[in-house]
């Protein structure tokens, strides 16, 4: 009987069609799935905190509305992706406790400072871009829930995208103490966008499983090197440059040729020890304490709604 299950979801892997939440799986598909849904989402609310440091502070009305819609398009993000994780028997509580208890990770992007208003630019420019390049993929994942969250995510971060290229390219226009403070940000943030990828495939453990099951399509470095070669014509046209004395393009390989991660500072900042890691959890934290009175009040409201429909 499992061995008739197993064989379709082989199957249907293969074909290249879609995994639906009421199909037979093997537990360790779907414990990876829930694994890398549940990170994602936890990624999203997270990386509000960053930028949402700067909706008080933007200089206009038109920077304020586009940061707030860009904030609530993240929180809308997390809300797909844990509805997405719920599909596979996971429970959103569980997966909230666990990132509160520091038993889950996020992306460790978010870790970072954002000291700078240059920094709402950059981030949507190199995080939200790197976040397109490593999710326009997943879009053809081969769990049906988690590949249609993607479809609308990706549209979403593509505006996200534009705008804070826009914002760049604003500053870049204006006066020397606007371009330094662009370039100073960048300075900061391109090896952290490079983080993002993931480990080097070499240390990559998930890989080459969610690779096989179509979870993944590409490989870390195959998506950073894409990132990597999307990014430099685009810096170029910005004016501003990458922090890497060793980028340049190697005409052999068709590739830009970059300089050496610093994997030391990933797994500092992944083990819970970045620059921001316990302030980012601990707002967190608060956030969920705060909301208490809404969780009970909705769970009140519920059981009277069923009490009335009982009558
Ligand atoms: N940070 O074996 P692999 C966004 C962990 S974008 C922290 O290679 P895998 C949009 C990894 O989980 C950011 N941990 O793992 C936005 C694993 O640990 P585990 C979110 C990392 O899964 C923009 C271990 O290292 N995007 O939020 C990181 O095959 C602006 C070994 O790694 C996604 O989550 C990292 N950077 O590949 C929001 C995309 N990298 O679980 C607001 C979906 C790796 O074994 C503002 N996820 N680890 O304990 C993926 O594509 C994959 O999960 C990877 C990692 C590529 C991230």
């Amino acid at each position: 009987e499992t061995g008739t299950l197993r064989d379709r979801f082989e199957e249907t892997v293969a074909r290249d069609r879609r995994v639906e939440p009421r199909d037979w799986m093997p537990e360790e598909y779907r414990r990876t799935l829930i694994r890398q849904v549940a990170q994602h989402a936890h990624s999203e609310i997270i990386g509000m905190q960053p930028e949402g440091a700067w909706i008080t502070r933007a200089p206009s009305l038109r920077r304020k509305s586009i940061l707030l819609a860009k904030v609530q398009d993240e929180a809308g993000h997390g809300l797909y992706l844990y509805a997405a994780a719920e599909t596979l028997g996971a429970d959103r509580a569980d997966l909230t406790a666990k990132l509160l208890a520091g038993q889950q990770k996020y992306s460790s992007i978010f870790n970072y400072p954002t000291p700078s208003y240059a920094d709402v630019g950059t981030i949507g420019w190199l995080v939200d871009g790197a976040a397109i390049c490593n999710q326009v993929p997943l879009c053809r994942s081969s769990y049906g829930p988690y590949a249609r969250a993607m479809v609308r995510i990706c549209k979403e971060e593509s505006f996200h995208q534009r705008q804070g290229y826009e914002l760049l390219l604003t500053l870049m226009a204006g006066t020397d103490a606007q371009r330094a403070m662009v370039q100073e940000s960048v300075d900061r943030f391109w090896w952290p966008a490079l983080m993002m990828f993931g480990p080097p495939d070499d240390r990559s453990p998930n890989s080459a499983r969610s690779m096989a099951w179509g979870v993944k399509r590409h490989t870390n470095d195959e998506l950073r090197q894409r990132f990597v070669d999307m990014t430099v014509p685009q810096a170029e046209r910005l004016g501003v440059t990458l922090p890497d004395p060793e980028l340049r393009w190697n005409a052999e390989r068709g590739h830009h040729d970059f300089g050496a991660v610093d994997w030391a500072e990933f797994a500092e900042v992944v083990a819970g020890r970045g620059p921001c890691n316990a302030e980012r959890l601990a707002r967190r934290r608060a956030a969920h304490d705060e909301g208490a009175w809404v969780r009970e009040a909705a769970t009140a409201y519920a059981a009277g709604q069923a009490a009335a429909a009982a009558v």
